[in-house]
């Protein structure tokens, strides 16, 4: 999975950026303009954890999160572009071409050493703000985009060209009532037509609200405490909080000193964990396992893959060469301990191509090519 972190500036991106990676990147007061960051985590996974403890394989391999930390986008910069502006936005979008899913962060922080950039924090009017902008940015490419194939489309006419031109212009319908792109559903050939294109508001969205430090207790209340409800009921859309300046220090303490000071805080998971659980949610993922002699390892698929799919995760001789699929479920495989015991306990199953991955399921896929 990879994740783009995205907003205003000065609202915490890089702080975030560390807490999530376990970075040590230079934030400031002032918002250098620095290129983009890239980093990857671990997910967090005790399931995967317990596996490891039970098989004793020689390797763990959690599943992996990427992270691409920018700089901040700020006011009237998505308008820019619209107006034929669009001075880093190439770049910035470029950075963003393959990410799956949005971590906006938003200030809630006070801090009068950090100027904000709309004068006074305020969650909802920042998320608002920021909407727009990739509002702006998406329409820009639309507009341009348009005007070429109303062009083409006197010259040659093609099924394809037609499919692109009624998707766009319905995605400038859309962005004209200020209605974000990742409300829309698109059929598996509009989604085909339009895929070299990185539009900002069709990505799934976690708005992350950076807190400040004795906020913690906070931290579930704060879709009503800042009236962010519409960003919860929004299609692809969710909000989490964290409180990013003392969980990333929190985050680079040695284990046993870390939970002692989460739980003074009242916090029963790290920022870094309550994260990635949002973002597996918002995008849908479960996660299934193989263990073996050498790895127990983690994988992460889109909900309701057929083990065929969940094959192919792993490499795409599992898929082409698929014959069946030995299937565990998490709670059964800890207790028997071993392949060969579940298989006498009659827990383990054979399960054809077709068959429904299960959050947990313990996989050992044969195959022949
Ligand atoms: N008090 C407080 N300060 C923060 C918090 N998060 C970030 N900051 C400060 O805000 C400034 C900007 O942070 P940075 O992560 O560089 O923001 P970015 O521009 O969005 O990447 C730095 O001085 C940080 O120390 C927070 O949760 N609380
Ligand atoms: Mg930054």
């Amino acid at each position: 999975m990879r994740v783009g972190i995205v907003g205003l500036p000065l609202v915490g991106k890089t702080t975030i950026f560390n807490l999530l990676t376990h970075g040590h990147v230079e934030t400031s007061a002032w918002g250098a303009r620095a290129e983009a960051h890239i980093g990857a985590a671990h997910v967090p996974d005790a399931k995967l954890d317990r596996l490891a403890e039970v098989f004793k394989p020689e390797r763990k391999t959690h599943a992996t999160v990427e992270y691409v930390d920018l700089p901040g986008l700020a006011r009237g910069e998505g308008k820019a572009a619209l107006e034929g502006q669009p001075k880093e936005m190439g770049a910035y979008l470029t950075n963003l071409k393959n990410v799956e899913t949005l971590l906006h962060i938003v200030r809630a922080f006070e801090d009068p050493a950090v100027p904000h950039s709309e004068g006074s924090v305020d969650p909802a009017r920042d998320m608002a703000l920021f909407e727009l902008e990739m509002m702006f940015s998406d329409l820009a490419i639309v507009e341009k985009r348009l005007e070429r194939l109303s062009k083409d489309l006197k010259k040659v006419r093609s099924a394809e060209l037609e499919t692109e031109n009624s998707v766009l212009e319905r995605f400038k319908t859309s962005l004209e009532s200020e209605k974000p792109l990742r409300e829309l559903t698109l059929t598996p050939e509009e989604e085909k037509r339009i895929r070299g294109f990185t539009f900002l508001s069709a990505k799934p969205i976690l708005h992350v609200i950076n807190l400040g430090d004795a906020d913690a207790a906070q931290i579930p209340h704060v879709v009503q405490r800042y009236g962010l409800n519409r960003f919860v009921s929004e299609h692809r859309s969710a909000v989490t909080a964290v409180c990013g300046k003392i969980e990333a220090e929190i985050e680079s303490l040695p284990d046993d000193d870390a939970a002692g000071f989460m739980a003074d805080l009242g916090l029963s998971e790290s920022g870094l964990t309550r994260i990635i659980h949002e973002s597996y949610a918002l995008l849908g993922l479960i996660s299934f396992y193989t263990v073996g002699e050498p790895e127990a390892r983690a994988w992460s698929i889109p909900r309701d893959s057929t083990a065929l799919q969940a094959a192919g995760a792993i490499h795409t001789d599992f898929e082409r060469g698929f014959i069946k699929a030995e299937v565990v479920a998490y709670d059964p495989m800890i207790e028997a301990g071993s392949y060969a015991a579940a298989r006498s306990r009659g827990v383990l199953r054979l399960e054809g191509k077709d068959y429904v991955v299960q959050e947990g399921d313990v996989i050992l896929f044969r195959f022949n090519v």
